[in-house]
């Protein structure tokens, strides 16, 4: 057969796969993207969200440690890094979403720590923003184990008071991926959070993932509430929040090896 045959054959084939990849890419929507390609911070000014205490020594664009690309993002948290009297923060302004009752978000990051956290620090929530009130809903933290080591929290309500649904051991000196697919409901029977660590699915909970706001946002950094003294860094790269999971998170089955190196403990 000719080459020109061939084609003439499989053009159909091609336009229909293409035709298909189209409508896909089409239907997948990637709503916000930083990766600090930019070499400064310029891709979260854009999203309405303040940063907060980000300065020159306190959030670094760097080479030296990246997850993907040329640049990553490093924060480091000072006692003199003072929001009110309460709190500590380093933050970038996250993107800022409409949610419903019922609707879905899709996010994920990369995260890294050289050396262990000193104190409790969160480095991701999602707020809800007055009408009626700033509403604290979720948060991400990462903390010291007793004994040495590293903890990787989740929980729900104010810097998670209303409890701990996830925990598990955070390897310091490499990049973890934290993906969140949020379920927003203000009923803790039908609202859900699903959390992969390294790609390994390790929180399916049903969860009150929200209050009376429709207006939610996020800031990525440290905060750290009360005011601690020590200073620790984390490395953020890649942050991507889109409309469908499979733009975020490339899930990986969960095998005997994988689930030793996830070892979470859901409550
Ligand atoms: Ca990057």
């Amino acid at each position: 057969m000719t080459s020109k045959a061939l084609l003439r054959l499989s053009l159909p084939l091609i336009l229909t796969t293409s035709l298909f990849c189209l409508i896909d890419f089409a239907s997948a929507k990637i709503i916000f993207k930083a990766d600090f390609e930019t070499g400064d911070l310029s891709e979260w000014s854009k999203t309405g969200i303040r940063s907060q205490n980000a300065t020159a020594t306190t959030v670094q664009v760097v080479t030296d440690i990246v997850q993907e690309g040329k640049y990553a993002g490093k924060f480091t948290i000072h006692e003199d890094d003072v929001f009110n009297p309460q709190q500590l923060r380093v933050q970038v302004g996250g993107p800022k979403i409409t949610v419903e009752e019922g609707s879905d978000t899709y996010m994920s990051f990369y995260m890294y720590m050289a050396e262990p956290p000193k104190d409790r620090d969160n480095f991701f929530y999602w707020e809800g923003q007055p009408p009626p009130r700033y509403d604290n809903v979720m948060t991400w933290w990462v903390e010291p184990k007793e004994g040495g080591g590293v903890l990787i929290k989740y929980g729900t309500g104010n810097l998670g008071r209303n409890g701990t649904d996830w925990e598990a051991d955070f390897p310091i000196g490499k990049w973890h991926q934290l993906a969140m697919q949020i379920h927003w409901s203000e009923d803790k029977d039908k609202g859900n959070t699903r959390l992969w660590f390294d790609r390994i699915l390790v929180l399916d909970k049903k969860l009150k993932t929200k209050g009376p706001e429709s207006i939610y946002f996020c800031q990525l950094g440290i905060h750290r509430s009360p005011h601690r003294p020590s200073v620790d860094t984390i490395y953020f790269d890649n942050f991507i929040l889109a409309d469908t999971l499979e733009e975020v998170v490339k899930e990986l089955p969960k095998s005997p090896k994988s689930a030793t190196a996830g070892n979470s403990t859901v409550k």
